[in-house]
C-alpha cells in the first residue's frame, strides 16, 4: 500500500515556468553622435581655416579649402560626426588653437537627430 505524502505530478525541478518571453528588443544601443560645426566670421583668415581643417579633421587641401567656403557663404558647415568624447576634443583642439593666434573663429558641437 502507498504511504503518504501522495505527489500525484512529477516534483517540480524549478524549470516548469511556462511563460515565455517572445520578443526581446536587442538591448545594445549605438551611442549617439554629434557633429561638429564651424561658423563664419568677419576677421579670421581663410588660411587658418583651411589650416585648421587640414589639421584637426584630416581633410586634404581641396576638401578644407570647399568646407571653409561653405562656411563663408552660408554662415555654418558641418566638418564632421564623431562620438561625444571625440567631438568634444575636436571642439576644444580648434578653441584653443584659434585663440593662442588670437582669431574669433568659433567651434560647437549639437548631437545628431
Ligand atoms: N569670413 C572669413 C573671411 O572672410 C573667413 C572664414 C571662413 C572665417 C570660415 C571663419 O569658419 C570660418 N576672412
Amino acid at each position: 500500500m502507498l504511504k503518504p505524502p501522495y505527489m500525484m505530478s512529477k516534483p517540480s525541478d524549478g524549470d516548469d515556468d511556462t511563460s515565455v518571453i517572445v520578443d526581446v528588443k536587442p538591448k545594445t544601443k549605438r551611442p549617439p553622435l554629434y557633429k561638429v560645426l564651424l561658423l563664419n566670421d568677419d576677421y579670421t583668415p581663410m588660411e587658418f581655416v583651411v589650416h585648421v581643417l587640414e589639421r584637426f579633421f584630416g581633410l586634404n587641401h581641396a576638401q578644407a579649402f570647399e568646407i571653409m567656403l561653405t562656411v563663408h557663404k552660408k554662415g555654418v558647415a558641418v566638418v564632421g560626426v564623431f562620438s561625444h568624447e571625440i567631438a568634444e576634443t575636436k571642439v576644444g583642439q580648434v578653441m584653443d588653437f584659434a585663440r593662442r593666434h588670437q582669431h574669433p573663429l568659433q567651434c560647437t558641437m549639437e548631437k545628431e537627430d
